[in-house]
């Protein structure tokens, strides 16, 4: 009888974990992660809190890979990717080589809440942004100026060029196609401090998720290149229903495989957050074995955990989990494989 009544009120009330608030970002950026987590804790909806984070460190020029004076392309520039997703919408805003605005974070969020569109990019961004009360300014520094001048002095080495020939006998650019066209392995170009994009998720505890990233991409990009961090799946992915993931490091060959959205759909099937993460690093492992990459991955109940691919620069990866049960946010480290 006990035992019917108990099978009963479990088909009736199946076992449901509850959610647990977490805020994880990629990276040691504390300060980032404390804004976010004290957003949440405020009142703030997830989506403000991946808001305030990321805008925090496009502030603060976290790791010089966020924000304004890092990652000179190769005319000099600095431009801007950012994207943010709501997990129970499903919508996105984006704006990938953004130029002369800051905050690329919160133009996109103006993208995914003031238009019906998706992503916006280049000057067009900008010119939205503009209307939309940013401030344009130059986002060059002394210290972008300074990675740039020293790459002329260079020769404009390393760059991500290929089957290509300088125009003059300079080895700089204009490059026309080179008459061959030869198979290059992809060279590493990491300088790790070179790659901190924000990757930020947030749970709260009615379940809802959201995800977003912010970068200035990689030093020496090839003008008009975008990286992985504002496309969706990609730099980021979230779905209420499923959980949610952020990805760091060589964008270009990361975007090729979706890692976000790879995990976000493992999780759903079932997969714990760590096997999810190493599940998406493994898939672009097999064709890139020396791949520079994170991603970080949490669930619908909270749980979180993080993977990265183990080369010279990257041996154990960084980042920062902020619950109910801490004070501060936590500085957790996973072992690269
Ligand atoms: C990009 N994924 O633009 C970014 C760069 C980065 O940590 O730093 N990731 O490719």
């Amino acid at each position: 009888m006990t035992l019917l009544f108990v099978s009963t009120l479990m088909l009736l009330f199946p076992l449901v974990e509850a959610a647990r608030p977490v805020v994880i970002n990629t990276w040691p950026f504390k300060n980032a992660a404390a804004v976010a987590w004290d957003t949440l804790q405020s009142g703030g909806s997830v989506l403000d809190a991946v808001e305030k984070g990321c805008a925090l460190c496009e502030v603060e020029q976290c790791g010089g890979s966020v924000g304004y004076g890092g990652s000179p392309d190769e005319t000099g520039e600095t431009t801007l990717d950012a994207m943010i997703m709501n997990g129970d919408t499903m919508e996105v805003g984006a704006v990938a080589n953004l130029r002369r605005i800051k905050n690329a974070i919160g133009v996109a969020r103006a993208v995914m809440e003031r238009t019906e569109q998706t992503m916006l990019v280049g000057e067009s961004a900008t010119m939205f942004a503009e209307n939309m009360g940013f401030i344009a300014e130059d986002l060059t520094t002394t210290k972008s100026m300074n990675i740039f001048s020293q790459w002329l002095k260079g020769n404009c080495q390393p760059n991500y060029r290929k089957n290509v020939v300088p125009d003059s006998s300079k080895s700089c650019g204009p490059y026309k196609p080179s008459a061959t066209l030869k198979q290059s392995n992809r060279t590493q170009h990491a300088n790790p401090n070179s790659h901190d994009t924000i990757g930020i998720i947030a749970l709260d505890q009615d379940g809802h998720v959201a995800a977003g990233t912010s970068t200035n991409g990689l030093t020496h990009k090839v003008p008009g290149r975008v990286g992985d961090s504002p496309i969706i799946g990609a730099g980021a992915y979230a779905d209420s229903s499923a959980g949610a993931a952020a990805a760091t490091g060589d964008g270009d060959v990361m975007m090729r495989f979706l890692p976000s959205y790879l995990a976000v759909e493992l999780m759903r099937a079932g997969a714990d957050p760590s096997t999810a993460c190493e599940t998406a690093i493994s898939r672009i492992k097999r064709h890139y074995p020396q791949f520079f990459g994170a991603i970080i991955c949490a669930n619908t109940t909270g749980h979180y955990g993080a993977a990265c691919n183990k080369v010279p620069a990257l041996s154990q990866f960084h980042y920062m989990v902020s619950t109910s049960e801490m004070d501060t946010p936590l500085l957790k480290s996973v072992d690269c494989f």
